[in-house]
């Protein structure tokens, strides 16, 4: 049969792009369309636009070779290939990307001048990326680690990056020892042992030496390192910036994100099993959850502070080691932002991504916090290297959607071809444009504040209280997120070779909460030092006396307890986007699967159907019903709760199946709610737990599907019953 001919395509880039409707639409999608290509029903050509008429033969001399050095197609496609990896981020290589919109609530003009925070009716473009710290491009989205939270907003005054992680302070006061806390956190340098991991001695030497990582520590060791996803986590600013409206009056403010889903975290097995089962887990959720329309959702939040209230309180405000207390300066939530599209590409838009926290807009500027001021520098100067040149604002995920006029130009593979002969100014030729902004039409101007100050290497004694903050964040948790720091740090420690490190960390310890110190001590085997041996600030200069900069008095505003720092505390409202399994097998009763899933799913959540193998099972009825996955592919780390279906001979399976009793240990185990019907109870009688619980609000048995259904649902918006972990029902 003769092979039909592609019929010759003579299309323009213009109708080739018009193919693209991006949803949906505004002026970045419109803006990123004209860059994108989709080649379906196209045909194939060379970067020069050559029709290829072969691509899976290269040119030889003769059928059996060699290979001829004149195929310009074959060498074309291999150099491109050669050539296609770029250096990883140097930090938060590991990262995930979204698009989305912003929409601010109410007019902020009464403390900035930033358009996008002055317009109810204006939706703003965002991309957001998501990342883990130390880990590689390819490294585990579960690892023990800080997650970073930057979002780029394209507003018409030009891009606004708000780059913050997902924890509200930082292990570090001052830019210059940011190398030495990375290099400490990195795989070894010897012989590259762990990846995205932070228990290893070079990590833990650093961290007790540096006493100001103190409060940043609880923060890292809490469940707050192990999301449930990118969607169940906050975000935060971390410095002080500031806002200044249109008389030009500053005030400070810190930045939040609140996500609608609330605050969620895995547990720390579970954390190291999903990363063998899954390691896309949270890239995985997110684009999930665009995909099926469940978008995420975060309000932002400001706190914001009075210029005149600057040294009211008992911490600096450019200590980045410290947060504010909500309770001392409530949170506004003043807008939206929805999560709504995933990247159409990966490595163009998520990779090449170039945030900075320097990418401000009229209306939004820095503080003096040394930590802010040496990020300033970093973040173009990385994407020298990351990106290969200065015209990366080019790529089209970095251009804002106003064009660009200034008189920067050519080096390597610059886009904008600029008309005229003039590229500097002042000019004559060209009547001086591209024209200065005056301030009042826009032009961006820097807070006048007033310096009067020496040139020092030092730090302002207000910087030196580093337990206070620590001592409040641990005061503040519930009993399981207490047990949780103690066991995070005891599995840290216990992971570093040095005895004089883990020794040296039970002495900063001991400075934060005696209880802490004294149970991690146990745990390791060790002592605490004695009262007088506590290190305080070891990170001294040269010429410094270690007696000026010893920690200062314990200072906390009168706080002893912050809710806002719980978990614990978090909207408990919705299953929305939550993966729930039901268990069953050939012989189900279909009503007590249906009934189930069709009210979880009405509620939003994601169910799957998993049974011995795939395909289908035949229910007691000779209903057919939709196996999604078998037990070989799924586990019960990848879900947030399971059901347990009834029907005779379905349950006499499962409770013969070591994986279904498995499945059932190990959700029990993470604290996950569980539902049996009650035909199914000889199921969970199979498990370690059945004959040991008593009134677990979590485990939910009934023959009434309307009922377990309803109890089902109200136990797993709880998310966990972490007060089941410490009799340690089920063994590893
Ligand atoms: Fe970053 N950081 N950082 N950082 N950071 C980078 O920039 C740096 C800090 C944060 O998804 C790098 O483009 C210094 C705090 C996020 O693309 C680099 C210091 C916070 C991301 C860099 C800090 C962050 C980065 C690496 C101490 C929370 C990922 C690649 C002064 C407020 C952005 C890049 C993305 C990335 C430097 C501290 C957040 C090297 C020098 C504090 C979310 O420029």
């Amino acid at each position: 049969m003769e092979k039909k001919k592609p019929s010759p395509k003579m299309g323009t880039e213009a109708a080739i792009d018009k193919k693209l409707a991006p949803q949906p639409e505004n002026d970045k999608t419109t803006q990123l369309a004209a860059h994108t290509r989709d080649a379906a029903g196209e045909n194939m050509n060379t970067n020069t636009g050559l029709p290829i008429n072969d691509d899976q033969n290269s040119l030889k001399a003769g059928d059996r070779g060699p290979s001829l050095l004149e195929d310009f197609i074959l060498r074309e496609k291999i150099t491109h290939f050669d050539h296609e990896r770029i250096p990883e981020r140097v930090v938060h290589a590991r990262g995930s990307g979204a698009h989305g919109v912003f929409k601010v609530y109410e007019d902020l003009s009464p403390v900035t001048k930033a358009k996008f925070l002055n317009d109810t009716a204006r939706e703003t473009p965002v991309f957001v990326r998501f990342s883990t710290v130390a880990g590689s491009r390819g490294s585990t989205d579960l690892a023990r680690d800080v997650r970073g939270f930057a979002v780029r907003f394209y507003t018409p005054e030009g891009n606004f990056d708000l780059v913050g992680n997902n924890m509200p302070v930082f292990f570090i006061q001052d830019a210059i020892k940011f190398p030495d806390l990375i290099h400490a956190v990195k795989p070894e340098p010897d012989n590259e042992i762990p990846q995205a991991a932070s228990a290893h001695d070079t990590f833990w030497d650093f961290i007790s030496l540096t006493p100001e990582s103190a409060h940043m520590i609880m923060w890292a060791m809490s469940d707050r390192a192990l999301p449930r996803s990118y969607r169940m986590m906050e975000g935060f600013g971390v410095h002080t910036f500031r806002l200044i409206n249109e008389e030009g009056k500053a005030s400070f403010v810190k930045f939040h994100w609140k996500p609608l889903l609330g605050v969620h975290a895995v547990a720390w097995d579970e954390a190291q099993n999903i990363s063998g089962k899954d390691p896309d887990f949270h890239r995985r959720d997110l684009w999930d959850a665009i995909e099926s329309g469940a978008y995420p959702e975060y309000e932002l939040g400001i706190q914001v502070i009075p210029e005149e209230d600057e040294f009211k309180y008992d911490f600096d405000l450019l200590d980045s080691t410290k947060l504010v207390p909500e309770e001392l300066v409530p949170v506004q939530r003043v807008g939206k932002l929805t999560l709504n599209r995933n990247p159409d590409n990966f490595f163009a838009e998520t990779e090449q991504v170039a945030f900075h926290l320097g990418h401000v807009v009229p209306g939004i500027d820095f503080t003096n916090d040394p930590l802010l001021q040496g990020r300033l520098f970093s973040y173009t100067d990385t994407q020298l290297t990351r990106l290969g040149g200065p015209n990366f604002q080019e790529i089209p995920i970095n251009r804002p959607i106003v064009p660009v006029y200034n008189n920067q130009r050519d080096g390597f593979m610059r886009q904008t071809i600029n008309r005229g002969k003039t590229s500097y100014n002042p000019n004559m030729l060209g009547n001086n444009d591209p024209q200065q902004v005056p301030e009042a039409a826009g032009g961006f101007v820097s807070y006048r504040e007033r310096i009067e100050a020496r040139k020092l290497r030092l730090r302002n004694k207000s910087f030196f209280d580093h337990f206070t903050q620590a001592a409040l964040f641990f005061n503040s948790q519930s009993d399981p997120e207490k047990n949780h720091i103690v066991d995070a740090l005891t599995f840290e420690l216990g992971k570093v070779k040095t005895v004089a490190i883990r020794e040296r960390m039970l002495g900063l310890l001991a400075q934060i909460d005696k209880g802490l110190a004294t149970q991690v001590a146990y745990g390791l085997g060790l002592h605490l030092p004695a009262a007088d041996k506590l290190p305080g600030n070891l990170n001294v200069p040269a010429d410094g006396d270690p007696a000026e900069y010893q920690s200062g008095p314990i200072k906390t505003n009168g706080l002893i307890k912050s809710d806002a720092l719980s978990m614990a505390n978090t909207i408990k409202d919705s299953i929305k986007s939550r993966k729930i399994a039901i268990l069953t097998a050939d012989g189900a009763d279909a009503g007590s699967v249906t009934n189930v899933k069709t009210a979880l799913e009405n509620e939003g959540a994601v169910v799957e159907v998993i049974a011995p193998r795939q395909g289908f099972v035949i229910a007691e009825n000779d209903e057919q019903i939709e196996v999604d996955q078998s037990f070989l592919t799924a586990a019960s780390v990848l879900f947030d709760a399971v059901y347990v279906a009834g029907g005779t001979n379905a349950v006499a399976t499962l409770e013969a199946e070591a994986n279904a009793v498995h499945f059932l240990n190990e959700a029990f185990k993470h604290c996950k709610a569980i539902a049996a019907h009650a035909d199914a109870e000889q199921v969970l009688d199979a498990t370690y737990f059945s004959k040991k619980i008593e009134n677990d609000e979590g485990v939910i048995v009934s023959g009434d599907l309307k009922q377990l259904s309803a109890d089902f649902i109200n136990a797993i918006k709880q998310h966990r019953f972490w007060e089941r972990e410490k009799p340690r029902l089920i063994p590893a």
